[in-house]
Parts: structure tokens; sequence; C-alpha cells
């Protein structure tokens, strides 16, 4: 057995099932063990944001790490957006870097770089494997922290791949989060006992099920509000599940809401800033008078808090119906027709959405109305931009297609954000996954126009628009949908996009649809 059999064999003991891969010469030992290890499902990306994203996107659906193969520091550096985005959304990923020899290290090759300090801006455990050996403890130790919600990325140099070594059986690693702590759960439950007017903000991991669950027990018991962060990451939601309304991205917007509240309940969630610096406009969406309490540690299992804060607070235990917390059956709105616009699309798609869909949101300004449309609707699970950097979207679906085959999936997907992972559709093609893209093509970074108009900028000067405008050429999406094999359609009309969403989620594999919006 060499090292790299030595970590396939780990990680698949580890329960890792999936690998996106973008490899290069580093990680051949990797690429052949693949092979002659049974047990890990390979997906080629053509870029590493693809695997990387697609890594998050199995990790947020399945709450457990697939495996990202990447090469080097260059390879990982393109990878890098899309990990930002998965730490964010407190998403496992196991992340495995190829290295050069130890011994060609000092020879300074072209594709040397610090891999280290790379890994280290998006990882919360890292390390460099230090001997073939080492491998087993290491993908076990990885593949734990990684169960944590976070990235964990393993440097694997590669004389340590392909040396022989023993078939060593790794310890086997526990997940363990740390114990959650009675006096603080003892201590959130008095304080929120003393409010009026409280609000609960649940993060990424609190948004399952579960969480919801508790959160709603908490709600029954004290009338606290239920939030969430303006890009949640992940959500459970729909007929059963209670309201979770989520704090607006404009900063006036998002004041007028939080200043209702005495305080906030801190769940697994930071406290709510704006995001960007807005001369004249503070940082800190809360004011200093309003009080911040922090439920339990990154370390600590949020779930486990809030159903101890849920029990410390006397809460019934189960919420079958209380139309006050959970969403109502919502009545199907009547499909619109005429001429698209973002509010029809939207529409359509409440309309149309199949029970059990993911739908996976990265339509930017097209999107806002949809959250709101859908909230009794058939359970789904809507999964988010989380760290703001785009190019998550189509890769996400792909990852979250991968992990959950037999739910359909639906790319809200808006078309500057699109172009930087696009490539992500051949996978899907190759793959035969059940994803529907829905392009919202307004030909424009749209939220750059909107923030510059509300900047105070009445007119924009040739630069300014070749720099927001996606024009001259407009894309042709439906060409290259087709030339990654991906079926692709192009809607001007209501009516035309309620056909093709039709069609589209009734034939097996991908499909991708154009929406001409004004
Ligand atoms: C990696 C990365 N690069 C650039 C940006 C800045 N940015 C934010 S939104 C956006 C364009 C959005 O355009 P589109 O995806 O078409 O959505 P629309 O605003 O038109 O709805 C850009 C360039 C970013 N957030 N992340
Ligand atoms: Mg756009």
């Amino acid at each position: 057995m060499n090292g790299a059999e030595l970590l396939v064999k780990t990680a698949v003991a580890s329960g890792v099932e999936v690998c996106f891969a973008n490899p290069g010469t580093t990680e051949i030992p990797i690429v052949m063990a693949l092979d002659s290890t049974p047990g890990i499902k390979v997906y080629l990306g053509l870029f590493e944001g693809v695997c990387t994203g697609a890594a998050d996107g199995y990790g947020r659906m399945l709450d457990k790490p697939a495996m990202a193969l990447l090469h080097l520091g260059p390879g990982l550096a393109n990878g890098i957006a899309n990990l930002h985005n998965a730490r964010r959304a407190g998403s496992p990923v196991l992340n495995v870097v190829g290295e050069h020899a130890t011994w060609h290290r000092d020879a300074d090759p072209p594709l040397a770089m610090d891999i280290g300090g790379l890994a280290r801006t998006v990882s919360g455990w890292w390390r460099t494997s230090a001997s073939a050996e080492d491998i087993a403890r290491d993908v076990s130790e990885a593949a734990a922290a990684a169960r944590l919600g976070q990235v964990a990325t393993l440097i694997v140099p590669n004389d340590y791949q392909l040396a022989q070594c023993e078939d060593r059986q790794a310890p086997a690693c526990a997940v363990s989060f740390d114990p959650i702590d009675p006096g603080s759960i003892e201590a959130a439950a008095s304080r929120l006992r003393a409010f009026s007017k409280v609000a609960l903000i649940l993060g990424p991991r609190a948004l399952r099920k579960p969480g919801l669950d508790a959160a709603s027990r908490i709600k029954k018991a004290t009338g606290c509000d239920l939030l969430a962060q303006n890009l949640p990451g992940y959500m459970d939601r729909g007929m059963g599940l209670p309201l979770v309304e989520r704090i607006p991205y404009f900063p006036e917007q998002a004041t007028a809401l939080l200043s209702r509240y005495e305080g906030v309940l801190l769940a697994g969630s930071p406290e709510p800033v704006t995001f960007f610096g807005y001369p004249g406009v503070k940082s800190r969406i809360l004011s200093d008078e309003q009080e911040r309490i922090t439920l339990c540690a990154d370390r600590q299992d949020v779930i486990e808090a809030l159903e101890c804060l849920a029990n410390a607070l006397g809460a019934p235990v189960h919420i079958r119906e209380a139309p006050d917390i959970l969403a109502k059956k919502l009545e199907r709105a009547p499909l619109p027709d005429g001429n698209l616009t973002v509010e029809k699309a939207c529409l359509t798609l409440a309309a149309l959405q199949p029970e059990n869909a993911i739908v996976v949101d990265e339509a930017i300004t097209s999107g806002r109305l949809y959250f709101t449309l859908t909230q009794g609707l058939p359970p789904h699970t809507v999964i988010t931009g989380s760290g703001g950097s785009i190019g998550q979207g189509i890769p996400c679906a792909t990852g979250a297609a991968i992990a959950c085959p037999d739910r359909p999936v639906i790319n809200l997907q808006a078309d500057g954000s699109a172009m930087y992972t696009v490539q992500a559709l051949w996978t899907q093609a190759r793959e035969g996954l059940n994803v529907t893209t829905l392009i919202c093509s307004n030909r424009s970074y749209r939220i750059l126009q909107m923030e510059m108009s509300r900047a105070g900028i009445t007119s924009c000067g040739p630069k300014a628009r070749a720099l927001t405008e996606l024009i001259r050429p407009a894309i042709d999406w439906v060409q290259v949908a087709q030339g990654f094999g991906v079926p692709g359609v192009s809607v001007r009309t209501a009516e035309g996009l309620a056909r093709e969403l039709k069609k589209a989620l009734e034939e097996p594999g991908p499909h991708l649809i154009e929406m001409l919006l004004p």
C-alpha cells in the first residue's frame, strides 16, 4: 500500500463517499488510488471553483463532507472563492491539495507557492502531512474537523503519496462538539424572559429542520421573532416549518427591522452587520443599547443548544398546529402571463415548484420576491449565497444534485454570477443531474447599477456603463448551454417560462432556461 491508497482508504472509513476533483501531476497517485481502493465516486470539475462549490453544495445538503481534490497552490487559489462561501455557510468540506515532493521543493519549481498560507484563509483546520504513515491519522482528523462545519485542508506531498507504507487503521476520530454549558443556557433563558421584544437570529446550521423545530418551541414559549442573516446559506422551509424572516440587504431596511427589538439571541450566527461600509452608516446594525446574547460557541452544536434552551424555557415538546408560528399551507398563486418581469418569473416558479425541491438562489436582484412568495409551499430547501462571493450557484446546484439525486434542483441564477463558474453545466450534463437552471438574463450587473444610484450617482460615463452592462455582445445562453451538453431554451413570456419549466422538471437530466428580463 502507498500513502495515496492509505488516504483514500481512510477517507472511505471516515464516511467520505464522493470526490470533486481537478487533479494535476502531483495528485496522480491519489487519482490512481481512487481506482484501486473502492468506495469513492469521482466527479470532474473543469475549474477548481466548480469542485469547491460542488463540495460546498453537497456538504450543505448532507451535513457531511465531500472531498475536493485540487492541484497545488494555483489549484487551491482557483477554488478559494467558493471555499470562502463554504466557510461562511458552516459547510463541511474535506479539501485535499497535492504538494510537490518534499525533496523537490527547494528547487522552487514553477508551480510552487505557499499552499499553507492560502489554506489558512478559508480553513478551520489545516495540515501538511509529514510522512506516508501519518496520512491515515491526518485524513481521519481532517474529516472529523470538517464534520464540525468547516473546511479542513490537508496538503499531501507527492513523495508521501507514492511512498510504500503499512496498511494502517486510523484511530476512529469521533466527531465531538464541545459540551453545552447548562449555566449559559439558563442565563440565556432568563434574559429572554426579561425582554418583551426579542429576535432569535438563526445561523446556517440552525436553519435545518431539527434546529427550526427547537426554534419554534422557543418562539412558542417566549413570543420571540425568528430571523436569519440576509445570506442565510441554507434553510429548510415551507408548510409546517416556522416563518423565518431574512434581514434585508440594504442597511436602512435592516435597521428598521432590527430596531424593533430590545435584544437579539444569536444562535450560531454572527451579529448582523452591513455588507459594506457606507459613509455615514454604522457597520453594526444593532445599537449599543440593544443586548446581544450569544447562545453557543463555534465548536458547540447549535441545534443541541437550541433544544436545551427550549427545555429550559419549559416549551412544549411538539408544535403541530400553531398558525402564528408555522407557515400555513399556501394556495398556489395562478400562473401569470405576458412579458416576463422578475416578479412574474418568481410567481411562475412559486406556482410550479415541486414538493421537496432544492432551490439554489443566486439570483441577486431578481430573486427578492421568491422568498416571500414561497414560505407556505410544500417543504423545500433553499441554498443561498453565504460569503457574498459570486459564482457559487451553478457549482452548488451540481453538488446538491449529487447529494440528493431524488430531489429536483432548481437554480435561480443571475446571469453575471453564472459566468464565473458556468462550466459546472458540463459536469451536470456528464452526470445527467436533475438540475434546472433558470438564468435571470437582465444582461447587466444590476446590483452594481443599483448601488451606484444609491450612492447618488445620477449619470454614468461610458466606462462605468461598460463595466456594468453585459451587452455587445449579449451572452447567447442557449448556445452556451448546448456547448456544455445541456439542452437550452430562451423565453420572453411568463407562459413560455411555465411551459418550459414544466417540461424541464418532467424530463430527466439538466436543462437551462434563459429568462429574458427587462
Ligand atoms: C467573486 C466576486 N467578484 C465580484 C463581486 C462583485 N459583484 C457583486 S454582484 C456582481 C454582479 C451581479 O450581477 P448578476 O450576477 O448579473 O446579478 P444582478 O445584479 O444583475 O441581479 C458583482 C460583479 C463579488 N461579489 N464576488
Ligand atoms: Mg445580471
